[in-house]
């Protein structure tokens, strides 16, 4: 990857769909060039063509393919923490330890893989910033959802940790909590059931992922010195995780 020394790079990972498909975009528009990474290669690679950016292959389960991802990088100025997800909704008792791991792997493993990795490079920018994408679960429980709230909780204080063990240092953090997107979010939930990922937006105006990624723009955009700390984004028709005005009711 050559790029002339003043351009300005952006990692995002969870590239591949969603927020940080949009995010992506966002920020390319905004001159960043952007490093899409995600493990769905082709649908990045798309993206990538349209926005002038790189697609790599990423697995932020997997270190050695957080280090081909990394090494590769000629400077990073910006990472968004976005991979992540959802899979399953069970009450404790009925846990699927899988579906846990698949959590904590992707949303706190994979969140810390990446930030230990491209911290030197984010203090060696001289105004990096790190913006990590949690959720209203960071904040919350509810039931049946302990294995997202948990992962959530804990990427949140990875993230929260890190604005006291870096100040002095020239990186900025943001920590984005959404409440509910419309993206694959569901789908990867319910693990293909499209029916069941439709009702969860039914007869409400969920978010879109272009809500999300101007926000993550506007951050991007703020002066050095300004620290957007936490922001909780929410739907009009969403009160908590648990609560929604619908139509339908
Ligand atoms: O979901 P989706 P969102 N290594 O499924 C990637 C949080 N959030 O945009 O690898 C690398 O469209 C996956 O790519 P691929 C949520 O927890 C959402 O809504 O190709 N990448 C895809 O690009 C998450 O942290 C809602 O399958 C991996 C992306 O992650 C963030 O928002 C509410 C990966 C997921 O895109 C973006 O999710 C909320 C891996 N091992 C928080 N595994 C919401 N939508 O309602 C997955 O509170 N990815």
């Amino acid at each position: 990857m050559i790029l002339s020394p003043d351009t300005r790079v952006a990692v995002v990972t969870g590239a591949s769909s969603g927020i940080g498909e949009a995010t992506a975009r966002t920020l390319a528009k905004q001159g960043f060039h952007v490093v899409l990474g995600a493990r769905r290669i082709d649908r990045l690679e798309t993206t990538a063509a349209e926005i002038g950016g790189t697609a790599l292959e990423l697995d932020v389960t997997d270190e050695d393919s957080v280090d081909a991802f990394c090494t590769v990088l000629p400077r990073v100025d910006v990472l968004v923490n976005n991979a992540g997800g959802a899979m399953g909704l069970a009450p404790v008792s009925e846990a699927d330890l899988d579906d846990w791991r698949w959590m904590w792997e992707t949303n706190v493993l994979g969140t810390l893989r990446m930030t230990k990795a491209l911290l030197p490079r984010l203090i060696e920018s001289g105004d990096g910033l790190i913006v990590t994408v949690t959720s209203l679960a960071a904040f919350s429980v509810y039931d049946n959802g302990a294995g997202y709230t948990s992962a959530k909780h804990a990427e949140g204080l990875l993230h929260r940790t890190l604005r006291g063990e870096l100040l002095g240092k020239p990186v900025r953090l943001t920590e984005i909590a959404p409440g509910a997107v419309e993206t694959e979010f569901s789908l990867v939930r319910f693990k293909g059931d499209e029916e069941r990922a439709k009702r969860v937006y039914e007869g409400m105006t969920p978010l879109v992922a272009q809500d999300v990624a101007e926000i993550i723009g506007f951050v991007a955009s703020r002066p050095s010195h300004v620290n957007l700390d936490q922001i909780i984004v929410k739907p009009r028709d969403q009160a908590n995780s648990e609560r929604f005005h619908r139509t339908t009711d």
